[in-house]
């Protein structure tokens, strides 16, 4: 762990890179959290990873009070939210206006929208105990294994699954990969693979992660571009998790991540679109995705390369937002990004 002001490299583009001046660091370098979370570990990631797009985590909520001075300006240059914005929510599906854009399914592949939650008044992932992480496995997996009707599924821990069915799960895009370092930098791969593991309906189309970069990694997804269905989905699912498991959330910053990037609705929404004319001419590409807040990953998750010219688009905002708008950004961006493949 460095205790000495971090030199990056040149090429570093990260927001902990562009954010932690010497006055920043000199001014948080001996603060602590209740938790005991500390700079150096907040910013251990971004210090090892230096192609991070962020580079920092929070290990509970109060890492966002006392580092302020390092998260506050990350917030706003990610989200466009100020100090003195609030969060504001709306998961109502009828509010939502996003017909299939591509019924005939020419383009879309699959979508997938998800959310972060964290167990309130527990440290996050960066600074959990292992005892901790037990208990929120057994309570979580135990209120899943009580959900009804298109919701009702099993859970799988990591530990003790097999080689093959995690490898094929992860190809499939169901689950998440193990040894990330990203995360082991951050400390979320701690006691590894204790404790984790994914809770999933028999058409894995309804999905929840627990303890990887959130405690709970809320997940509606299915093949097509049947974005409202997905969207659906996913409100009713929060709604009977939410009756079970009390979640992290501030007036302010909205639901508690370990990664402020996903503070507010922690809400991505994505789609796998296949788009090999346009992504021929990436500024062209960019263009149209910024204009949406939008951001461009490839398909086997963050930090991974297109195959043959799919994308994962999602949503970038997820603070100051509602959830309906997060959706929203990715539909009319995708709305664009089809008839522009078209004309080509
Ligand atoms: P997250 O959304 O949880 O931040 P990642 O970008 O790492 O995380 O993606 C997690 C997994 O979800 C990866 O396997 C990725 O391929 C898959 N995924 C993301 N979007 C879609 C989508 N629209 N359709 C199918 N799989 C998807
Ligand atoms: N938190 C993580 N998913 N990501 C934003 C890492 C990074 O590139 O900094």
């Amino acid at each position: 762990m460095s205790d000495k002001f971090p030199i990056f490299p040149k090429e570093c583009k990260s927001m902990l890179c562009k954010h932690l001046t010497q006055e920043v660091y000199q001014g948080l370098k001996d603060k602590k959290t209740v938790s005991g979370f500390t700079l150096a570990n907040a910013i251990q990631s971004g210090i090892d990873n230096v192609d991070s797009g962020i580079g920092v985590y929070a290990g509970d909520t109060e890492s966002y009070e006392i580092f302020a001075g390092l998260f506050d300006p990350i917030i706003e240059d990610y989200h466009g939210f100020k100090t003195t914005d609030s969060h504001q929510s709306n998961l109502n599906p009828d509010d939502l206006k996003a017909p299939n854009p591509d019924p005939e399914n020419e383009y879309i592949v699959s979508t997938r929208i998800r959310v972060g939650r964290n167990v309130a008044n527990l440290p996050l992932g960066p600074a959990i105990t292992r005892e901790q992480r037990k208990q929120i496995e057994a309570d979580v997996s135990g209120s899943l294994s009580a959900l009804t009707g298109s919701l009702a599924g099993k859970y799988f821990p990591i530990e003790g699954m097999s080689a093959e069915i995690s490898k094929q799960l992860i190809e499939d895009h169901f689950l998440f990969k193990a040894g990330d370092r990203f995360l082991q930098s951050a400390g979320l791969n701690r006691d590894w693979p204790e404790g984790r593991g994914i809770y999933h309906n028999d058409e894995k189309t309804f999905l929840v992660w627990i303890n990887e970069e959130d405690q709970l990694r809320i997940i509606s997804m299915q093949m097509g571009g049947d974005i409202a269905e997905v969207f659906t989905r996913l409100v009713t699912a929060i709604g009977e998790i939410e009756k079970k498991v009390p979640f992290s959330y501030s007036k302010h910053l909205g639901y508690i991540t370990s990664c402020p990037t996903n503070l507010g609705t922690a809400m991505r929404a994505s789609v796998h679109i296949a788009l090999p004319k346009l992504s021929a001419d990436m500024q062209a590409f960019q263009a149209i995705t910024d204009k949406h807040h939008l951001q461009i990953r490839g398909i086997h998750g963050e930090h991974s390369e297109s195959e043959g010219g799919v994308y994962d688009i999602s949503n970038m905002r997820r603070l100051g937002v509602t959830e309906v708008q997060c959706v929203q950004d990715m539909y009319d961006g995708v709305v664009e990004l089809i008839a522009c493949e078209k004309s080509l």
